[in-house]
Order: structure tokens, then C-alpha cells, then sequence
């Protein structure tokens, strides 16, 4: 048997571990988002244990050009690797880069100050499936021996979509899993992929089913129809019964049911992607309390993003920090403001018929709705368009900058098939003088205003014969 392969970023690791240890004044900017939230946090409890002093920032990655650096050591997390750094190079100041995007430079690239940037691409890994931001920075934690706080690793790399393409964690996200099974604050389960595990009675979760339009697709009485048919309960007693409440024999007979609808309703090319599309790992934290929003950890990156998009992510970062009291209900709100809010624009965009088909993709105008979850928004509405073509959203930017932000989402099958809508909504938005990226699944595009109508043609004629 061939040993474990040892991590190839251990001695980078170990060169960033005595660079904490000898700082006594710290700075940390962590990125606005699940995982950079999650990063930071948890760079923040490490701190912490170690009597270290520091502060810590959330922020986008257009903030960074405004930074000063006045700190002894600083931290990025999550981002850096994607952004010129050049003035931070500097003799009296020390910095340490945790990323896992694509950087911009090559290892070790300034070398006039003491400068430690660590990236799995550098190694050969893929920061977009092997580690999250998040995961980064629990190989430094752990080089430290707190090996608990590698469940947070987990929760960032959910956060940060990495399993969407197989349902499960992979690479270093893998051995990140298995220090948190062995050391008992999570479990792995191989189980049905709806979202709402702890939180959303069953048939509630169901009817959000939104990879293909089936006919319980957004109608909670089919849902309930469906589940009578089958023998599944509803209720216990007077609650409504959650996923997580299944036997795995009513679990099994749910999945050959949707199995069944899928195969009614998707082409012939995509039948053998959906088991996948209906199964894959979830993972729940054995600390939570069961029925919470923080057991499950899709459900605790949804509510983590609430608080980044309704811009408190130190809400998030005391719950990640240990509060369950007072920081958990501020996050309780935030989420039902989230939620309300979320609502609101999907009945606007509804209302008003503002999906537009194209030949091979649908758009909408999302004008009235924020950038920061015009992604969301065209996520949920996908459901109500037609699921065989991706959904683009796009809004002002806003915040007092030019241009549009451009979201795209579509069902988990065309990814499958092949189709890696981050690449290609690069190439589309260069060609429009614009910026984008992101995962096959979900992805987005920072364009200049005017070039809408350019941008969407180019994308939909690109997508002929590939969808
Ligand atoms: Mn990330």
C-alpha cells in the first residue's frame, strides 16, 4: 500500500507558522464571502489561543487597492493571489497570503521584503475543488495542533461550492474532512442532495427542486401528494418531518421516485447524470443542535451569506467564534430579512415577466436588485424559466462604481455534460471589455455599461451546439 502523500505546501506552512509566532501585532483581511468569512474567523480563534493581538477585516477584492498597511504582520485570506500586492512589498511590514484563487504571480515572486504567498496552484492543486480559503488556513492552524477547528475547513469548502461537481470534497478537502470525522465534530453522509436538510419540512425542500422542472417543482401540494404515495410521512405528530428525520429506507424509496421522474423528463444525453444530480455527501456538525441552521453545513454557509450580503459579517464571525446566544439570533434576523428580501425580488422579476428567452440561454434585467445577489436571485429563478438553458442576471454594480454585474446560474446537468460556464463567461466579457469567472455552475461578470446587448449575443452564439 502506498503511504498518504505528504501535503507539498508543508514547508511553506511551517515558514508562515513562525511568521505568526514571532508577529505580536497582526492585521487580517479576509474576503466578504462564506469561505473568506469562515478563513478569518478561524485565523481569528487560532490568534486568539495564541495570545496574539489582531485585528480583522472583511472586504471585497475591488478594497484592497485602498489598504494601508501599518501592522506588523498582515494576513490575507481567502483573496491576495488575484490582486497586484506591489505595495504591500515593503521593508518594514511582513505579509502572508492564504489564497487558493489563481494567482496573478508566480512562487516567491517579491523578493525585497519578507513576503510568503501560499497557494495550491503553485503545487498543482485546484483551488477550485481541491481547497477553499477556508481550508488554507486550517493547514496553518493545524501546524499549531488545533486540529478542531477543522470543521470550519469543511464549512468553507461547502461555502465555497467546491463539491458541486461531484457531491463530494475532494483532494485536500478530503484529508480536511476526515481530521474533523476523527476527531468527532462532523459526520459524512452519503445522502439525498436537497437543500433544507435540518431546517425545511421535507416537502417544502422538494418543491425547490430546480435542476429540471419536475411536476412537484415549486408546488408544495404535489410535493405532499408525492410523499403520501410513497408511504412517507409528513409529520411527527405535529411537526413537520425534515430530510434529516428520514429512515434511509424511506430516503431510498424517495430517490428511485425522483429517479424516475428525472428520467421522464431529461433528453437521453443527460440520463446517466442523474443519480448524481439527486445524490451526494452532506455533512453535519455533531456540535449543533439538531433542526438548527447551523447542523448542516450548506445550511450554515446560506446563513453566513446572509450576514456577508446584508453586510455584517461579524455577526457571522462571533456564531463561528463559539456565541450561540446572542450573535446566533442577530443571525436568525439577518437570514429572515435575507429571505424576505430574496422573496421580493423573485415575485418582481416573476410579475413582470422579465425572463427573456434567447436561442440558447435566458436573461433578465435585474435593475431593482442589488448586485450583491442578482446570483442568488437568478439561481432561484431558474426554476421558473426554462432549466435547459443557463439564466443570466444582471444589475448595476452600484456603490458608486460604473457598470454592470452580470450572474450566471444553470442546472447542475449541463455541467456535467461538459460545459464550464466560468470559462466561457471569461472569455465573453473580455471580449466586452469586461472581467469574470467562477465555477460551471455559478459564475459572474463585472461588464461595462452599454455592452449588454454585445455581451449576451456573443454568449448565446457561443453556446451553439454545445447545449
Ligand atoms: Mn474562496
Amino acid at each position: 500500500m502506498v503511504e498518504s502523500q505528504e501535503n507539498p505546501m508543508n514547508k511553506a506552512l511551517s515558514k508562515a507558522h513562525e511568521m505568526v509566532e514571532k508577529a505580536e501585532d497582526i492585521k487580517i483581511y479576509s474576503h466578504i464571502d462564506c469561505d473568506g468569512i469562515t478563513a478569518g474567523s478561524l485565523l481569528s480563534l487560532m490568534l486568539d489561543r495564541l495570545g496574539k493581538e489582531h485585528e480583522i477585516e472583511f472586504i471585497s477584492l475591488d478594497k484592497i487597492d485602498d489598504l494601508k498597511t501599518t501592522n506588523e504582520l498582515t494576513i490575507f485570506s481567502d483573496l491576495g493571489s488575484g490582486q497586484n500586492l506591489d505595495k504591500f512589498c515593503t521593508s518594514s511590514s511582513k505579509v502572508l497570503v492564504l489564497d487558493h484563487h489563481p494567482p496573478l504571480r508566480e512562487m516567491n515572486h517579491y523578493k525585497k521584503c519578507e513576503f510568503l504567498e501560499i497557494n495550491p496552484h503553485f503545487y498543482n492543486m485546484d483551488g477550485s475543488y481541491e481547497i477553499s480559503g477556508g481550508g488554507m488556513t486550517y493547514l496553518l492552524a493545524k501546524t499549531f495542533g488545533f486540529y478542531d477547528l477543522s470543521w470550519m475547513g469543511v464549512l468553507s469548502a461547502v461555502g465555497d461550492m467546491q463539491n458541486s461537481l461531484t457531491g463530494k470534497l475532494q483532494g485536500l478537502n478530503q484529508d480536511i474532512l476526515t481530521d474533523s470525522v476523527q476527531n468527532n465534530f462532523v459526520e459524512s453522509i452519503n445522502d439525498l442532495s436537497i437543500y433544507g436538510r435540518q431546517t425545511r419540512p421535507l416537502f417544502v425542500a422538494l418543491s425547490y427542486f430546480g435542476d429540471v422542472n419536475l411536476p412537484i417543482t415549486n408546488n408544495k401540494t404535489e410535493c405532499i401528494l408525492m410523499l403520501n404515495k410513497l408511504g412517507i410521512p409528513t409529520k411527527n405528530g405535529r411537526k413537520n418531518r425534515s430530510l434529516c428525520d428520514l429512515s434511509v429506507e424511506e430516503k431510498s424509496t424517495l430517490f428511485s421516485e425522483l429517479v424516475r421522474m428525472l428520467s421522464r423528463e431529461v433528453p437521453p444525453k443527460y440520463v446517466r447524470y442523474i443519480p448524481k444530480l439527486i445524490c451526494g455527501d452532506s455533512y453535519e456538525f455533531l456540535n449543533e443542535k439538531k433542526y438548527s441552521p447551523l447542523r448542516d453545513a450548506s445550511e450554515f454557509s446560506t446563513a453566513v451569506n446572509a450576514c456577508s450580503r446584508h453586510e455584517h459579517p461579524e455577526i457571522a464571525m462571533r456564531v463561528l467564534k463559539g456565541d450561540r446566544a446572542l450573535a446566533l439570533d442577530d443571525m436568525d434576523d439577518l437570514a429572515r430579512e435575507h429571505k424576505r428580501y430574496l422573496a421580493q425580488k423573485m415575485d418582481w422579476v416573476r410579475e413582470e415577466e422579465r425572463i427573456i428567452p434567447m436561442n440558447n440561454i435566458q436573461y433578465f434585467n435585474g435593475s431593482e436588485i442589488k448586485s450583491n445577489v442578482i446570483g442568488t436571485i437568478a439561481g432561484m429563478i431558474l426554476s421558473y424559466g426554462d432549466w435547459k438553458k443557463p439564466i443570466i442576471g444582471f444589475t448595476e454594480i452600484g456603490d458608486g462604481k460604473d457598470g454592470l454585474k452580470v450572474s450566471l446560474r444553470c442546472s447542475r446537468l449541463l455541467a456535467y455534460n461538459g460545459v464550464h460556464f466560468g470559462n466561457l463567461i471569461r472569455k465573453v466579457a473580455e471580449k466586452v471589455g469586461g472581467t469574470g469567472g467562477g465555477h460551471s455552475v455559478a459564475c459572474g461578470a463585472y461588464i461595462p455599461e452599454g455592452s449588454t446587448e454585445a455581451f449576451l449575443n456573443i454568449f448565446d452564439e457561443s453556446l451553439n451546439g454545445m447545449i
